[in-house]
This record gives C-alpha cells, structure tokens and sequence, in this order.
C-alpha cells in the first residue's frame, strides 16, 4: 500500500523502479482486465472488441491493443453526456469536464476508488520529487469542472501537506496568501506564474525572501527558455506536469528533478505514439501524436485515446532512480498547429525564440490574419520597461533582428510588432496565445 512506503525515498518504489518486463506484465494485466471491464459494461466497447475478434482474456501482448480502434474526442462527444460510462450512475461519485469551445463537452466520471487511484498517481508524482506532509501547498488552478484544482488538492492532501485551496485568480491575495502562509509548493498554469511574478514587482514582493520550492506547472504548453524565466523569477523548480480530463486529469505523467522528460505513470496509463496522418504505431523517439489507454479507473475508462498532443516516448536511465517511460514535453496539438505558406509552426517554436532574446517581456500574441487570399502570420510581444521608457534601443530595428531570429529557426517571414509593457492579455489559467483573426478579415 501507497501509505505504507511513506518513509522510503519513493511513493511506489516496487513500481517507479520495476524492471521493464515486470512493468509490462502489470500492464498486460491491467489492461486484459480494462477491456474485459468495458466489454461486459458498455455496448460501444463491446461492439469494438467484438469487430477486432479480440478476447480479452486471451491478451498476451501489448501490441494486441493495435487490432482496437481509436478514440476520439468526436466520438466522446457524440456520446455526451455519460454514454461511454462503463459503471452504472449509482457508482460514480464524480464528473469533470474538459473545456471545449465548440458543440458539447466531454464529461468524464469517476467512481471513489477512480478517485483514490487518481489521488495516488499524482501524490506519487509530488512525493517523489521531495513534497512532504510538512510542505505547504498552494493549488491555483481552477476548482470546479476542470480537474486541476481538485486533482492536486487530494494529491496534496493523500501525502498529508497542508493544502491551500485558493484556485485561479486574484493575485495580489494569491502573493499575500503565499507570503503570509509560507506555501513551498504551487500548483498552476506556467503562464499565470509569469503573471504572478510581475505583480509581486508592482507591489514589492520578492520571491527570493519567499519559501516555494517546487512548481508543479501545466496544463499548456511551454518551452524551456519559460522554464529558465519562471525559475529565475519565482525561485523555484519549475517542473512539467502533463494530463488531460478525459485520462484522469493531472497525475498522468510529470518531470522529476532531473528535468528531462515527463516520467508517465504506466502502471495507470499505457501510452503509445502515433502517425497523426496514417494512425501507424510509431517507435520510441519518434515524434507523433500521443494515444492513451486508462489500465485501472472503472467509471470512464479510455481505450487507445487520441489526444492530439504531440510528443514521443523514450526510455532512459534516469538518475532521479525511476525506471518509468519518459515523454517528451508536448510542444503542442495537432489541431493548434498553424499551417503558415505550407510550413507547419507551433507556437511553442516562436516561444522558444523570443524567450531567448534579451530585452523581450514572455507576454506575446500571435495574430494570424488574410490578406489577397494568403495567410499572414504575426507576433505581438511586449518590450521591458526599460527600453520602451528610456528609448535606449530603435525599436525598428529591434523588430528587424527579432523577424531574422525566427526565420532563421522557423523558416518563414514572421512579423514582429513590439507592444508596450502590459497591454497583451494576461492568463490566470490556461494561455490565448493565438488570435486568428482569418475569419472575419
Ligand atoms: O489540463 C489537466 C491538467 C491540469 C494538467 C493541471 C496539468 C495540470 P484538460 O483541461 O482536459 O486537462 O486539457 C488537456 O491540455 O491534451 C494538452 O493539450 C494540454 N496540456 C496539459 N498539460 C500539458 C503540459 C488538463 N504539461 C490538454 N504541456 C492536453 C503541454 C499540456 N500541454
């Protein structure tokens, strides 16, 4: 039992540090016993399962998983609101939903002991990169349909750490909560903590007098020159933390203190990796779409998830001591990728490029417009305090050289329009960092 190993260096050491064949033979377990679970609960597995000739029970390989279908988040939605339940209503305990601009939500349900695993996966994570019952810690994200404010709360609060269940938003009382408080640890987007940072220099708070130690920051997208930048500001070891409603919420995967890659939790979660175009099963360090099979929650499992993000998986002797498959940070989704003159550009690429550059503020827009039928890209990022007050630099010729930086990393003509400090739109949950304003030109 988790409990149990609370003195040791690791949450789960028997699992955080299994060979690989142990691991694979709790997964094939695990999942023989998630598709069997599907099969007898719900009609739209069963129909899969019987269309791929599969027996469940007769599952000697991971790769069998192949002969199944996808997911997809369309097929979630046509099944809204609790069609691709596998428990009856009466079980579960628990709905999230992910956010979605477009049609109707997907809703994702849990059953108690759905939520105990998931408080577990995530308290894993947190231990082992040092969280403890005398840490204190802040969850800023939001509570409510989204599952991070509640999926680090019980993490938080399984290891025995004093929770402070403050959510998004009013960050003049989050800095005098975190200061008053003493919290060690933060929970929330990378992008609000940028925020966080500049309204703790309008009011004269210093993170370096602060107690935080550890970020556990997602949720979106980032790049490690953000890393660099929140690390310097908040003092504080900024780590990657990845997951999505429809698997369980955060608690799928995260970095360790090495840094180098998100650790998944794949005794819960079995990924793979995909060709975005063919579907093909692709091979370890090559970059594709990620897929997720759930091997333990009951009340919505998922079986072979296509969530468009896009990363890869490797394996690596890792000296944080765990064993577990590592992926990537996600640079992004398929379905954010712009296509600008056929070159396809995540907006992570442009981050990575103008976080370098001295003298920029990380606050920036992308404004995607149309002109004579032709896709026009431009990126609107603010300038320090310092150069746009004192005028110490030709601000066009500033622009000029920031235009040759991406186009010599991109390989297109980007146009940089330099903004006045704090007039782009700041976050207190997941980003906006594009604009596409196609449409409507
Ligand atoms: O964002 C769950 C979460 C909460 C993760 C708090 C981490 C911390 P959703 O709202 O369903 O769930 O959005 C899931 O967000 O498919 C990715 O596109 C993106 N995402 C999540 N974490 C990361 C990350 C939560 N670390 C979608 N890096 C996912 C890049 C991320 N993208």
């Amino acid at each position: 039992m988790a409990e149990n190993s609370k003195d040791n260096k690791f949450w789960d050491p028997e699992i955080t540090t299994a060979s690989r064949d142990k691991i694979i033979s709790i997964q094939i377990e695990n999942l023989k016993k998630t598709l069997k679970h599907c099969y007898e609960n719900n009609n739209f597995y069963k129909k899969r399962i019987d269309d791929a000739g599969l027996n469940p029970d007769k599952i000697k390989d991971l790769s069998d998983i192949e002969k199944l279908p996808f997911t997809s988040k369309d097929e979630l939605r046509e099944n809204y609101p609790f069609g691709l339940f596998c428990t009856p209503l009466s079980k579960v305990v628990r709905v999230h939903s992910s956010s979605g601009t477009t049609g109707n939500p997907t809703v994702v349900g849990y059953t108690k002991e759905d939520l105990e695993i998931w408080a577990d996966a995530l308290a894993r994570i947190m231990y082992d990169v040092g969280v403890r019952e005398d840490d204190i810690v802040q969850v800023s994200h939001g509570f409510g349909m989204f599952t991070g404010g509640f999926g680090f709360q019980y993490a938080a609060e399984r290891i025995g750490a004093l929770v402070i269940p403050i959510s998004g938003g009013n960050t003049e009382r989050q800095l005098k909560i975190m200061t008053d408080f003493k919290s060690t640890v933060l929970c929330c987007t990378p992008s609000y903590t940028l925020y966080m940072a500049e309204i703790a220099e309008k009011i004269g708070i210093d993170f370096s007098k602060l107690h935080l130690k550890f970020g556990f920051l997602g949720a979106e997208p980032w790049t490690e020159p953000m890393r660099a930048e929140i690390e310097k500001k908040l003092c504080m070891n900024a780590l990657n933390s990845y997951g999505l409603s429809e698997v369980i919420g955060p608690g799928v995967s995260c970095e360790c203190l090495v840094k180098d890659g998100l650790h998944i939790n794949e005794d819960h979660f079995l990924p793979e990796i995909i060709d975005p175009k063919t579907g093909k099963t692709l091979p370890h360090n090559q970059q594709g779409e990620l897929v997720f099979t759930s091997l333990s929650k009951k009340a919505f499992p998922v079986i072979r998830y296509r969530t468009k993000d896009i990363s890869y998986l490797y394996l690596d002797d890792c000296s944080c001591g765990k064993k577990l498959i590592k992926m990537a940070p996600p640079m992004g989704r398929t379905d954010d990728m712009l296509i600008i003159r056929g070159v396809n550009v995540f907006p992570s690429q442009i981050e990575e490029v103008l976080m370098q550059i001295k003298d920029l503020e990380p606050h920036y827009l992308i404004v995607l417009t149309r002109e004579n039928y032709l896709d026009k890209i431009e990126v609107w990022v603010e300038v320090s305090e310092k150069i746009f007050h004192e005028k110490l630099m030709d601000l066009e010729f500033f622009e000029k050289s920031i235009e040759d930086k991406l186009y010599s990393a991109i390989g297109i003509h980007i146009k940089v329009s330099l903004k006045e400090p704090r007039t782009i739109a700041r976050s207190e949950g997941k980003a906006q960092r594009v604009w596409d304003r196609r449409e409507k030109i």
